[in-house]
């Protein structure tokens, strides 16, 4: 059993519909969908804004490492390419944070880093995860903190730069 928080993230081509893929990939997994926020793109490469959400999912059946790979098969069927380092793509899904029947899952694996080392470093992941899990803390460098607190450490054009809409990933879409 494990149940993961999942960064989603789009800016190249459909960007919208990438999104819908992995919600529609994760079926009967997917507990919580935030919003879909349109956020500047972050980590200084110049390219399109992104559109991202967090998703919270649950498997009986899956480890922390299989989130990883269903989102790299999702990221294959999106046709994504990689090249640049934090450049632009058609859909990124990164593991934020794992638990499995133990507990919170902490690994510094390069293959699978959780909790991800630069998550409180990113409105672009904070902001959405706050709205699906506002009880959440997250650990980085060794220091522990409400998400909400990890967010109001940030510059304040970061978060302002990571902006609700109103489209949607389930539900009526238009
Ligand atoms: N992903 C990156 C690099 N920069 N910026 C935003 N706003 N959203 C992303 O999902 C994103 C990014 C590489 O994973
Ligand atoms: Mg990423
Ligand atoms: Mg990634």
């Amino acid at each position: 059993m494990s149940r993961a928080v999942l960064s989603i993230g789009s800016n190249l081509g459909d960007r919208l519909g990438y999104l819908r893929g992995v919600v529609d990939g994760f079926g009967d997994r997917v507990l919580a969908v935030s919003s879909v926020y349109t956020t500047a793109p972050w980590g200084g490469v110049d390219q399109d804004d992104y559109l991202n959400a967090v998703l919270l999912v649950e498997d009986p059946a899956f480890g922390c490492r299989d989130w990883l790979a269903a989102g790299q098969d999702l990221e294959r069927a999106a046709d994504r390419v990689r090249t640049v380092r934090w450049g632009a793509r058609t859909l990124d899904v990164d593991v934020i944070a794992c638990a499995d029947e133990r507990g919170e899952v902490r690994s510094d694996d390069p293959e699978l880093t959780v909790p991800h080392p630069r998550a409180h470093e990113r409105a672009f992941v904070l902001v959405p995860w706050l709205e699906v899990e506002p009880a959440a803390v997250l650990e980085a460098d060794g220091v522990t903190r409400a998400l909400a607190d990890w967010i109001a450490a940030l510059p304040a054009d970061e978060r302002a730069e990571v902006r609700r809409t109103e489209l949607a990933l389930v539900g009526e879409r238009s």
